[in-house]
């Protein structure tokens, strides 16, 4: 049987050898919902940069541009990285390609390319990331993108929902981590967006805008996709 184990900050990533596993890149707030939004919206792929100027050199090519710094948009570029912003129609996106960077998801999707498969997972796309690591039957590395290398309770939380979902295909119990994620799933679960509103991202992110991004992130199976990592681009 296959084990679902859970990385809690990229940090921590050194620790596991991602080769033979999947890899499930999860940032709940906001990165990796943004992204599984922008392709239910119709954009064609996204490249994760690392650095900002990376990301505006792709403008060159067609690409919109979509950045993250410390919770905010960067200066000149298209988006920022509310999921809202696939959504809204104010940067029309359906069709294009975005080059993305933020803070943390990014990153952490950077450093899982170790994995034989590296996926985005969000409340989002539950059921259908799920659905795909049946299929795979490989064990699984849920890679927490964390916030500057510290645990976060959101993403954590989806790693405890994955496990619960995943029960009884995949051995969820040899791992202290997945068991303290799916403890802590049983005590958020009957109202997700309410727990969240005490963890440092949300009170970081402390903005009207913050808040209803939180509560469209924490949505089950809004999205049947599963972004993956194919030759350098999610798709
Ligand atoms: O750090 C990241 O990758 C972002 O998701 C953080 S924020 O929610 O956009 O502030």
């Amino acid at each position: 049987m296959p084990a679902l184990d859970i990385c809690f900050s990229p940090e921590l990533l050194p620790l596991f050898d991602l080769r033979g596993r999947v890899a499930v890149v999860v940032d709940i707030l906001r990165a990796t919902s943004s992204m599984v939004t922008a392709l239910a919206a119709g954009v064609t792929h996204i490249v994760p940069c690392s650095e900002l100027a990376e990301c505006r050199a792709l403008a060159a090519q067609g690409y919109l541009t979509a950045a993250e710094r410390d919770g905010v948009q960067a200066a000149g570029v298209d988006l920022g990285n509310s999921p809202f912003g696939y959504l809204d129609g104010v940067v029309p996106v359906a069709g294009r390609a975005v080059a993305i960077t933020t803070t943390n998801g990014t990153r952490a999707i950077h450093l899982a390319l170790t994995a034989d498969a590296v996926v985005l997972g969000a409340f989002l796309n539950l059921a259908a990331v799920a659905d795909f690591l049946r299929r795979q039957n490989k064990d699984v590395v849920v890679v927490c993108a964390g916030w500057k290398g510290n645990f976060c309770l959101e993403d954590t939380l989806l790693g405890g929902a994955l496990a619960a979902r995943l029960q009884p295909d995949f051995d969820t119990t040899s791992s202290d981590a997945t068991l303290a994620a799916l403890d802590l799933w049983q005590a958020a679960k009957a109202d997700v967006g309410g727990y969240l509103l005490k963890s440092a991202h949300v009170r970081r992110l402390n903005s009207l805008e913050s808040h209803q991004d939180m509560a469209f992130c924490v949505k089950p199976d809004a999205y049947d996709l599963v972004p993956i990592w194919q030759e350098g681009r999610i798709v």
